[in-house]
């Protein structure tokens, strides 16, 4: 049985910012933040219109009363109830042009912040976020969700127990094929504002390439010391970059590859990462998210599935399960464990002040410069005919 929150003995308050236009991320957030009971959706302002904002208020079960009709509202209102009805953390989940105002405002009126990826459109803007963060004290999660699926836990502990050797090369792909149309009825439930440069920043590299960049720097624990990279955009029409490769030297000597696309046909949400070390190889892919696969020389190929009572399964992954093997878990459940770490701190701190520094389970602010930085070096080196930058 999962604890509730022991620290303070109640449920934590969620008010949701965005979410009530056709974008399916918004109800993500709301069903992963409330998924293990820890949370409640007190209060939202889910639009930027303001009658779409109170409008879509019932769907998300809010009272009209607390949905609001903008987030400085939504501040402000919040901000003059009792403390023990106030709100204690936003989730944002709008364009990615709005993150740092929205999540600047809430940090400083005392709320704690769960935001959707990329952090910020400029480095200037996530590196302000960064001393935010550290001024306010407040519990910042950034919703890289691939980072909460067990069996990359699962990877990430075999790593660290030096089970596949020193790291030679790593090779991450994320294929989708959405954006091979611009018809709105089919890139609606995505955010049609990301094909807007200006609200957007770029394009599918900040859409998903930043996912692969963060997911290989969580299971590895390296860090990138140089990239060289290519951007394109296929679709005839399309003002950002729906294509990319991008080559990465890592900290240790290892070699790295991003390739990410928005332009392949048929395929869905197809992300596979694929480690080779110096004794063993990993491959996972998002959309067979419970097994693992395993190779060494000579042997038998390895399948891992997640199994929470699997002898083989480290204390980290058996831990982000909540169903026994055979069940399978998927893209919710991974997207929760981002909010049940985040809650983990946000229940912490609330209680004693607890800070949580630099390392966190869930994906934090100074991930979300990674990100950002990633984006502007990947950005001028294809500007820059595929030049090796420093990072
Ligand atoms: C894009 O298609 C998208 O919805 C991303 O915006 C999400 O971050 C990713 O998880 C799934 O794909």
């Amino acid at each position: 049985m999962i604890p509730l929150n022991p620290e303070i003995d109640r449920k934590l308050r969620m008010g949701l910012i965005g979410g009530g236009g056709a974008a399916f991320i918004g109800k993500v957030h709301a069903i992963s933040a409330t998924l293990d009971n820890r949370a409640r959706l007190c209060a939202g302002a889910l639009s930027s219109d303001p009658q779409r904002a109170k409008d879509s208020a019932s769907i998300f079960g809010i009272h009209e009363d607390r949905a609001y009709e903008n987030v400085q509202q939504l501040i402000e209102s919040e901000l003059q109830l009792d403390a023990k009805d106030r709100i204690d953390f936003v989730s944002i989940a709008t364009p990615n042009h709005t993150h740092a105002e929205i999540a600047q405002t809430a940090l400083k009126a005392g709320f704690h912040v769960i935001c959707d990826k990329p952090m910020t459109n400029k480095v200037e803007d996530a590196r302000e976020l960064v001393k935010t963060v550290e001024q306010t004290g407040k519990i910042f999660a950034l919703t890289h969700n691939y980072t909460g699926y067990p069996m990359i836990r699962q990877a990430r502990e075999i790593i660290e127990a030096g089970e596949i050797g020193d790291i030679l090369a790593i090779r991450a792909t994320y294929l989708q094929g959405w954006l091979t149309t611009l018809d709105e009825s089919v890139t609606a439930s995505r955010g049609t504002w990301k094909s807007d440069p200006v609200k957007a920043g770029s394009g599918s590299l900040g859409d998903i390439g930043t996912h692969a960049y963060n997911l290989l720097r969580f299971v590895t624990g390296l860090n990138v010391n140089q990239l060289a990279a290519t951007t394109e955009s296929f679709h005839p029409t399309r003002r950002l970059d729906d294509y990319g490769l991008i080559q990465l030297r890592m900290d240790n000597g290892a070699l790295g590859i991003i390739t990410y696309s928005q332009m392949s046909h048929g395929r869905l949400n197809d992300f596979t990462l694929e480690i080779d070390g110096t004794a063993g190889a990993l491959t996972w892919n998002q959309e067979d998210p419970n097994r693992l696969v395993m190779q060494r020389q000579g042997a038998a190929t390895e399948i891992m599935h997640r199994h929470p009572a699997g002898a083989y399964m480290h204390e980290l992954a058996r831990l982000a399960t909540r169903i026994p093997g055979g069940h399978p878990e998927g893209f919710y459940e991974a997207f929760a464990n981002i909010y049940r770490a985040a809650y983990d701190d946000i229940a912490k701190n609330i209680a004693n002040g607890f800070n949580p520094g630099i390392n966190t389970l869930y994906p934090n602010v100074y991930d979300g410069l990674e990100g950002v930085r990633l984006i502007e070096r990947v950005q001028a080196s294809s500007e820059g005919n595929n030049a090796w930058l420093d990072f």
